[in-house]
């Protein structure tokens, strides 16, 4: 009988033969100079046809005997492991921070002391309500996890993109999560707060309120991972060595400024590409582009806190900077992609309870409950409590304790005693006793009034702050917040839920809560009065984005439209101009491969369907007048310059574009459309939005 041979292995590359690579288990394995290693089971044992299963004849079965083939398999059906229950979807990076100025007043954490070390960190930015295969681009609440490999232990700061949470009470963060997850009947919508239960709930529960705002206004559509500001959100404590306490407040700053995408733009970026802000943030970081962001603290005390209009143990209420400065004290850069997606981004367990000498946690009760919430689900998500030896979890500094056994043991603890204290340890056995230097907990005072489920009482207030928020923002950010609750109420099937929600709204501002009403085109309701009424505080300048927007073409990208024949010359001014302000430049053209003026056949980085201006801070189009009639036919080169119109950015335009592709799309050219020969006005107009021609485009509620 003819046996058939395994398919040639096709033509591979010549690798590297670099460090000595190892397999699973961490020995050194064969490798051949190819630079492959011999293919083993996990047995170790070398595979010698990785195409063909065993089968009892040519045409015939296959054997139950073929073990290289059941082991491939059944590891293969084990790959999956729970998602993350909330915050599912993430992209996270390895980098460092280095402390620029202690805090040894404060606190005896060297992390915030030795301005000499740099600590590895990881950081994981997430979104909230999708699932681990969802889209980057929700209106959502991005997470901001980082894990600082500190000389005393692992510091995890588990924060968000948003200074606030929704609810006071871990009590209710599983009704939080219920309501906002698509509903569990239809299951649906996907990663969108736009639907009956998200709704319900915040109408019913105005705590949510403020945080809503923040999702409602452009906060919700980052342009950039690496343009979102962190915070700690809780209030915690800095202890000094005297056990003295200071609050203190974490907050994240963006080197590249903050900054967000427009609606439209957010949600066609979702087509244009499903993993827009993990492809952002691999492509900065493999340029050597390296994200950073400042860490800056708000210290107060226990007397200043008493003083405030709102309770610091409140995290639905944030401390203005106006009352509390941010003192910046140090840098974060991320400057490592990892290696294995699983191994390290989705295996990274980070615990709000990971705490180390110096800092503590305050009373707020909703971190109280992330304290217990984080290390159960990572028992069930990781398998057992022997997640904290995976690399990415384990800690940088020596480590020991009596905890043994368990699901993947991975350590091989030595010696005789397994407990403390002990008298038969010996020189080389793994064993461990306390330190005076360890963490201690602040010794707060116990109050009086026993044991009670209760909120203290100006928990109650749930507009003033919200009402702060909106007074805070500029015109053109109100209109956002507006138009965002419009479109989300229209969403709402129910009608009862949208009337209340607009009836709350009337204890945030009553402009706005009309506005709203206006754009769905229903009447004001009557107001349901809050449990508090709301005071005025005074605006805080610093929470606007537009207010402190950087006009910055760092870490912006610009596409340019090109086509046969194109201006060589043009076109390498054009990116030119942007590269040196800091761009990341993409040429585009209706195909992959064309020949500009010079003749030369290149490989452009895009076809202008399969990477639409969405993706871009500003366009600009170099096309000869031959090919700007042609292309002014095909809709995805309307749509090109119609969405980079319509989302307000600068477009260098030559005459073709003009004279043929914007006749077809409509678009009458504003300031914000400059000539391709002006560089310089083009490097100028797309370091910022073309705010102006919003109200020319669309109503504004
Ligand atoms: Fe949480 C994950 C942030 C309240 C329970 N949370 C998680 C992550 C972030 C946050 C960034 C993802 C971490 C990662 O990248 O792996 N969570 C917050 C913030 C909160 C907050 C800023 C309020 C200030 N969380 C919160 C409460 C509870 C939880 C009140 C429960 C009582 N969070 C979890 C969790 C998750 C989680 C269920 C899911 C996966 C995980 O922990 O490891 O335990």
């Amino acid at each position: 009988m003819a046996t058939r041979k395994p398919p040639a292995r096709p033509e591979q590359k010549p690798r590297k033969a670099d460090a000595p690579r190892r397999g699973n288990g961490g020995e050194p394995r064969q490798q051949a100079e190819d630079g492959y290693d011999t293919l083993t089971t996990a047995q170790g044992i070398p595979v010698s046809d990785n195409q063909n299963s065993l089968r009892a004849f040519e045409r015939g079965p296959t054997l139950l005997e073929d073990f290289i083939l059941r082991e491939k398999i059944t590891h293969f059906d084990h790959e999956r492991i729970p998602e993350r229950v909330v915050h599912a979807r993430g992209s996270g990076a390895h980098g460092y921070f280095q402390l620029n100025k202690s805090l040894a007043k404060y606190t005896t954490a060297r992390l915030f002391t030795e301005t000499k070390v740099r600590t590895p960190v990881f950081a994981r930015f997430s979104t909230v309500a999708g699932g681990a295969g969802s889209v980057d681009t929700p209106r959502d609440v991005r997470g901001f996890a980082v894990k600082f490999y500190t000389q005393e232990g692992n510091f995890d700061l588990v924060g968000n993109d948003f200074p606030v949470f929704a609810i006071q009470d871990a009590m209710k963060f599983p009704d939080l999560v219920h309501a906002l997850k698509m509903e569990p009947d239809r299951a649906f919508p996907q990663a969108a707060s736009a639907h009956d239960t998200f709704w319900d709930f915040v109408s019913l529960t105005p705590e949510t309120w403020h945080m809503t705002l923040w999702a409602m206004s452009d906060r919700g559509l980052p342009r950039s991972l690496r343009m979102i500001e962190g915070f700690g959100i809780h209030t915690f404590r800095l202890v000094d060595k005297n056990g003295r306490s200071t609050f203190v407040k974490f907050h994240w700053r963006p080197h590249l400024g903050v900054q967000s995408h427009i609606w439209d733009e957010h949600m066609k970026i979702q087509h244009a590409d499903n993993d827009f802000h993990r492809r952002d943030l691999f492509e900065a970081i493999q340029a050597g582009d390296f994200p950073a962001w400042d860490l800056g603290v708000q210290l107060f005390t226990e007397e200043q806190a008493a003083e405030f209009p709102f309770d610091h143990l409140d995290a639905t209420k944030l401390i203005p900077e106006e009352l509390v400065p941010v003192q910046l004290i140090g840098t974060m850069v991320l400057d490592r992609w990892p290696d294995n997606f699983f191994a390290e981004t989705e295996q990274v367990a980070f615990c709000p309870a990971n705490m180390i000498p110096g800092i503590d946690f305050s009373d707020d009760p909703l971190l109280q409950g992330r304290l217990f919430s984080y290390l159960d689900t990572q028992l069930l998500r990781l398998g057992g409590p022997n997640f904290t030896q995976l690399p990415i979890n384990a800690p940088k500094c020596p480590f020991a304790n009596h905890q043994r056994d368990g699901h993947m043991q991975i350590t091989t603890p030595k010696g005789r005693a397994a407990y403390d204290p002990n008298s038969l340890s010996q020189p080389g056995d793994t064993t461990a006793r306390e330190t005076a230097a360890g963490f201690r907990s602040f010794r707060a005072a116990a109050g009086e009034d026993g044991k009670q489920r209760i909120r203290a009482e100006l928990f109650a207030d749930h507009f003033s702050q919200p009402r702060m928020f909106w007074n805070s923002l500029t015109d053109i950010e109100r209109a956002h917040v507006v138009s965002a609750l419009v479109f989300e109420l229209s969403k709402v099937e129910n009608e009862h839920i949208v009337v209340r929600t607009v009836a709350q709204a009337r204890n945030i501002d009553e402009a706005l809560a009309k506005r709203v009403a206006d754009g769905l085109g229903m009447p004001l309701p009557a107001r349901i009065p809050p449990a508090r009424e709301p005071i005025d505080m005074l605006p805080s300048p610093a929470l606007s984005i537009l207010r402190n927007a950087k006009e910055t073409l760092q870490g912006r990208a610009i596409g340019i439209l090109v086509s046969e024949g194109s201006d060589v010359a043009q076109v390498n001014a054009l990116r030119k101009a942007a590269e040196k302000a800091g761009a990341q430049v993409k040429l585009i053209g209706p195909k992959l491969h064309v020949a500009l003026s010079d003749g030369k056949r290149r490989r452009l980085d895009g076809k202008v369907d399969g990477m639409p201006s969405l993706v871009f801070d500003a366009v600009g189009s170099v096309l000869s007048l031959d090919e700007a009639r042609k292309l002014a036919k095909e809709s995805a080169v309307i749509d090109f310059f119609r969405d980079a119109f319509g989302h307000l950015k600068a477009i260098a335009a030559c005459g073709g574009t003009r004279a043929h592709i914007f006749k077809a799309a409509g678009i009458k050219p504003d300031a914000g459309v400059v000539e391709p020969e002006d560089t310089a006005g083009f490097v100028a107009a797309a370091k910022v939005r073309q705010w102006a021609r919003e109200p020319t485009l669309r109503t504004l509620p």
